[in-house]
């Protein structure tokens, strides 16, 4: 990448210890495969209490990478909000509320996986390794982003860590999903796993069934992650299905699906990793569903207190936080300090505005960029119209 190399390290995943799930939460799994899709499975309860046996795999050095994670998304999403406000971005969308659904399931994934976004993903690309500098320039449209200005802000895209463009249009990107993990099966070693992600207004649409259909039949290496935050900008959930829950749909399409909270981090990342070691294995695709809440407006677009009761979204954004469930977990174990706390804060704060000032004021992609990415040499035809085009511009 032109920009950032220095900025890598400071969100660089940490290697998870190798440690099986033992505890009394983990009978979830050996329930019949109903109970599991209309079951919820939790760790962390919403006052932080748990129980000791199901946090075996938890050490210091993984809470505080998943927590950081989370805190990262947080903190950024908060001041590219406000650079949008005065008008320095063209769009954003928050994860306010959602961070550990995102972090939690991406943490299971190894480097060679593949990621494959709907729109609430960047921090879960960001905790995986994407470039933060690459990610502020995607958002500016700048010369160093590498889809050189052509996607809305936040459509970031990083080949290195495998983190696939997001689509615009919902539910595209599942088929897309599918379609890497059956690629894995043909030509790859069978080491790759795919996640794909998208959320509960996404599970309406056609491509989600196409998607579901096919990783059922061909038991391919993916999972199928759906952020249910209960929104579809201003459809609700129950506008969106008849059904239960949302994970009980893979059932239909053979698939094993599992629900989780999705505000419980350790829960989020337990239930996806028996997915992505399932897959690893080669037995197949699972679909899980993370139940959480979109504490934000849908982007910024959107003022959703015309048509929702907010004083529900305060329940979510207060007693169901799951930074602060989080947080008090690391508290109990004497892992985070208040000053650990604060220093975390400032560092990453300071990370983010280095980034923004460093990229606010790159220039524009070269008009000749226009023709590039198009065919692997341009074409004449290509060459010719931008010679007129520079022309005009001249
Ligand atoms: C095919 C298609 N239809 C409609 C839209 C407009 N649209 C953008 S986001 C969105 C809601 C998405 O809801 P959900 O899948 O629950 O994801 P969330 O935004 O809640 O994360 C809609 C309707 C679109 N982008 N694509
Ligand atoms: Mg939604």
């Amino acid at each position: 990448m032109p920009d950032g190399q220095s900025e890598k390290t400071e969100n660089e995943a940490m290697p998870m210890p190798p440690q099986a799930p033992t505890g009394p939460a983990f009978a979830y799994f050996d329930q019949d495969e109903e109970a599991k899709a209309l079951g919820l499975f939790e760790i962390l309860s919403e006052d932080s209490s748990y129980d000791p046996a199901n946090t075996a795999r938890f050490d210091k050095a993984l809470s505080l990478d998943l927590y950081r994670g989370m805190l990262l998304t947080r903190l950024m999403d908060k001041q590219f909000m406000a650079l949008q406000r005065q008008g320095v971005l063209g769009f954003y969308a928050e994860t306010l509320g959602q961070e550990a659904a995102g972090i939690g399931s991406a943490a299971a994934l190894s480097s060679q996986d593949w990621l494959v976004p709907a729109l609430r993903e960047h921090g879960a690309g960001l905790y995986r390794g994407m470039d933060f500098g690459n990610f502020v320039a995607q958002l500016f449209g700048n010369a160093n982003d590498v889809t050189r200005g052509r996607q809305m802000p936040l459509h970031p895209s990083d080949p290195a860590t495998r983190y696939v463009n997001m689509s615009s249009c919902i539910a595209t990107q599942l088929p897309h999903a599918m379609g890497i993990a059956m690629g894995i099966q043909i030509a790859g070693d069978g080491s790759e796993v795919c996640m794909g992600y998208m959320g509960d207004g996404a599970t309406s649409e056609a491509e989600f069934h196409v998607a579901m259909n096919f990783a059922g039949v061909r038991k391919a290496p993916v999972v199928m992650v759906c952020q249910n935050n209960q929104w579809a900008i201003s459809t609700p959930g129950t506008g969106q299905t008849a059904s239960e829950t949302i994970a009980v749909k893979g059932l239909g399409y053979g698939i094993e699906s599992l629900r989780a909270d999705g505000n419980d981090i350790l829960a989020v990342y337990e239930v996806s990793k028996y997915a992505v070691e399932k897959a690893r294995r080669g037995d197949g695709p699972t679909f899980i569903e993370l139940l959480t809440y979109r504490v934000s407006a849908h982007t910024s677009s959107d003022d959703p207190s015309r048509y929702r009761d907010e004083s529900v979204t305060k329940v979510w954004r207060t007693k169901r936080d799951p930074l602060v469930r989080m947080r008090v977990f690391l508290e109990k174990n004497g892992w985070l300090s208040e000053a650990d706390f604060e220093a975390m804060v400032t560092q990453i704060e300071a990370m983010v505005r280095k980034s923004v000032e460093k990229q606010r004021d790159v220039t524009m992609p070269p008009l000749s960029s226009l023709i590039q990415d198009v065919f692997q040499t341009p074409w004449w035809r290509l060459e010719e119209q931008l010679a007129t085009l520079e022309a005009i511009v001249d």
